[in-house]
């Protein structure tokens, strides 16, 4: 009884769906860099994109990283960008990340990059990793994230 009790509150941490993760298993979300899952399906990305993650958490917070080798192993393959973004129950808010603007010499139509979302929750820190190819086409997202007034703090923090 106390053993399912444990079992059930453990389960479900978070989620990273934009770019999808490369694999979902909750006792897995501990093992960096991604949850112990391998490469997966390559996402088109634009340079300018949000991230969705969804939180099972009312109070946590995430921060990313990014790697740009072909196949990264571990956690040294990854270098962070971006702030910590707080996240409540539900979905974590939009936050526009431009990664063209962070790296400017690597992030070019058809290159491949893996995002790391590490998710800081009551639980510990948790992985969750998507594989993408950038694309330039043309983004709507900066500019109606723009108009958006409340998003103002958050995109000067992550396109300075
Ligand atoms: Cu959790």
């Amino acid at each position: 009884m106390f053993k399912a009790i444990l079992v059930t509150t453990a389960l479900a941490h978070f989620k990273l769906t934009n770019p999808p993760t490369r694999g979902f298993d909750d006792l897995k979300e501990f093992t960096a860099p991604c949850s112990g899952f391998p490469l997966s399906t390559r996402t088109p990305f634009q340079f300018v994109s949000t991230l969705s993650i969804t939180s099972y958490h009312s109070t946590a917070s995430y921060n990313t990283s990014i790697s740009f080798s072909q196949d990264p192993q571990t956690q040294s393959d990854f270098v962070p960008w971006g702030g910590v973004v707080q996240c409540t129950l539900g979905n974590c808010p939009d936050v526009p990340f431009d990664f063209q603007k962070a790296f400017p010499d690597k992030v070019k139509t058809g290159v491949n990059a893996t995002l790391q979302v590490i998710f800081n929750s009551p639980d510990g820190i948790l992985y969750n990793c998507g594989d993408i190819t950038f694309t330039d086409s043309a983004s709507s997202l900066t500019n109606s994230a723009l108009k958006h007034f409340s998003l103002l703090p958050l995109v000067l923090l992550f396109v300075q």
